[in-house]
């Protein structure tokens, strides 16, 4: 927009001078000793003459995602320290893997998804978490999507605009609802592809009381509990017009962070059969026994538990954003908390928020105090069963 602004004030100026010498009786332009123009001086020239548009088509962002499947370690090395109080969640009748096969959303380099995207190091908390979706308010999505796992699966966006082709939830055919035939995404079968296109329109992005970017969510919806307690789901990040980096971060936040406080219920992963009895070898008779079942349910921030999540790390005075959202069990009901700050969210001091299944909340953080603090779930349950995390502020 700066850029076409910049643009439009230039051939102002150059339409006036070459007006002015013109009248003066120098030729311009037509001279066979002019310099060529530069091709940006072209563009420049196409856009002074071009019809205004009244608004902006904004930029076209295109991710290339798959559904894959990994083999995912709830706590990927020893935790980091018990907290006072806290039980150990002994699996019953005995000690038992943490790792369990999923479904993860990877972001591509492109349509061949030959080559994974590799994630910067600021990223490694967000875990289980899909890659990040980021778009300005008057942007279009697409994302080319494949299914690499052996089940439905989709992709479904919150807040975004799209039509029933790119809604990507199943829930019947006809009319009214999805259109029959195969090229649809509510249903992208295993092995095949989809392009899901979605439109960012104001009501997509910061709304009055909103800092400069919002949290949305994106999951798979063909068997919506199914698909999300199995891996499938992450953040969608919507700025304000012209408010960001050309790397899609917002100008005025220092470094962010993405936490989705997520139950993960094993006994409904698309997984439960192939994890438990497959490759944990448990005899298909122990499903009835209720205190295993309790020990399937694993209480994570972004799929790591007891303060395995890599260390969050910032500085004193920066701008910090958090992006924070649940998961989508009954359970998913949580009080996320940190020690030694302060932020700011919905416009209001606090350091504690309120997440109900599959909410989404931004807060903005200048820390102030150095040290190694504690980022938790504060319902008691959770926090015993391992949903907390570390994060260190520096001098
Ligand atoms: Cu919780």
């Amino acid at each position: 927009m700066l850029i076409r602004k910049l643009g439009r004030d230039r051939m102002k100026g150059l339409c006036f001078a070459g007006l002015m010498i013109s009248l003066l009786g120098f030729p311009i332009f037509t001279s066979a000793r002019a310099p060529a123009k530069p091709a940006s001086v072209d563009m420049a020239m196409e856009k002074a003459h071009a019809p205004q548009k009244t608004d902006d088509p904004g930029k076209l962002r295109t991710y290339y995602i798959a559904a894959d499947e990994v083999n995912w370690n709830y706590m990927p090395k020893p935790k980091v320290y018990l907290l006072n109080g806290e039980h150990e969640v002994n699996p019953v009748p005995q000690a038992r893997s943490n790792t369990y096969r999923k479904a993860v959303y990877h972001e591509y380099t492109d349509a061949t998804f030959t080559s994974l995207k590799t994630r910067a190091p600021q990223w490694e908390h967000m875990g289980l978490l899909g890659p990040v979706i980021r778009a300005e308010v008057g942007d279009t999505i697409k994302v080319v999507f494949k299914n690499n796992t052996d089940m439905n699966v989709s992709m479904h966006a919150h807040g975004l605009l799209y039509d029933k082709q790119s809604e990507g939830a199943y829930y019947g055919e006809g009319p009214g609802l999805a259109p029959d035939g195969a090229n649809k995404g509510d249903a992208v079968h295993k092995g095949e592809m989809f392009t899901y296109t979605w439109t960012v329109p104001e009501r997509a992005g910061p709304g009055p009381m909103d800092p400069s970017s919002i949290l949305w969510m994106y999951h798979s919806h063909f068997n919506e509990s199914r698909d999300m307690n199995s891996g499938l789901f992450g953040p969608i990040i919507i700025s304000r017009k012209g408010s960001t980096r050309p790397d899609g971060t917002p100008k005025d936040v220092d470094r962010e962070f993405i936490v989705a406080f997520a139950n993960f219920d094993e006994m409904s992963s698309g997984y439960f059969m192939r994890n438990i009895v497959g490759d944990q070898k448990y005899p298909v008779s122990i499903i009835s026994d209720p205190n295993f079942v309790k020990t399937l349910e694993y209480y994570t921030m972004n799929g790591f538990i007891r303060g395995t999540m890599p260390l969050l790390t910032m500085k004193k005075g920066e701008r910090v954003r958090w992006y924070l959202m649940a998961n989508s069990n009954e359970d998913d009901v949580h009080a996320p908390h940190w020690h030694g700050q302060t932020v700011l969210s919905n416009s209001m001091r606090t350091d504690m928020l309120s997440l109900g299944p599959m909410m989404m909340m931004v807060a903005d953080m200048v820390p102030d105090n150095p040290g190694t603090w504690l980022f938790h779930c504060h319902v008691g349950e959770h926090l015993d069963n391992g949903m907390y995390a570390l994060f260190k502020v520096t001098e």
